[in-house]
């Protein structure tokens, strides 16, 4: 099966400036930056979508959010404020089939997004 585009970043195929990495997940910054602060945090496993997951996923879960919590820390945006949001399908605006989370901060972020 060809590799998704974030398993070929987890990889180290294709650059990207990685703030952290583990042996379950991987955070690098987004391409193309929505906030002073956007890391994009992946699972090394390359599920396609926060609809196609497991209960099985449920510890990996567990570890992504406190990677997120210890990335935002890291970034310096704990303090102010800082939003995570997860595109799910074509309607949510998923462009990249492999399960991620943003993390955006570094500014006022408006609500609703659009
Ligand atoms: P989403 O729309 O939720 O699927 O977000 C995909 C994000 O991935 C989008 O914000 C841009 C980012 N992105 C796409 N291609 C690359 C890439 O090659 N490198 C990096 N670092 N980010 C990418």
């Amino acid at each position: 099966m060809e590799k998704t585009l974030f398993k070929k970043i987890a990889d180290k195929e294709i650059p990207a400036e990685i703030v952290y990495e583990d042996n379950q997940c991987v955070a690098f910054r987004d391409v193309n930056p929505q906030a002073p602060t956007h890391v994009l945090v992946i699972p090394r496993e390359p599920i396609p979508s926060l609809d196609k997951l497991a209960a099985e996923n449920a510890a990996l879960l567990g570890h992504l959010w406190l990677v997120i919590r210890d990335v935002a820390r890291q970034e310096g945006i704990a303090e102010g404020g800082y939003r995570v949001v997860v595109n799910c399908g074509e309607d949510g605006g998923q462009t990249v089939d492999h399960l991620h989370f943003h993390i955006l901060g570094g500014r006022s972020l408006q609500w609703p997004p659009g």
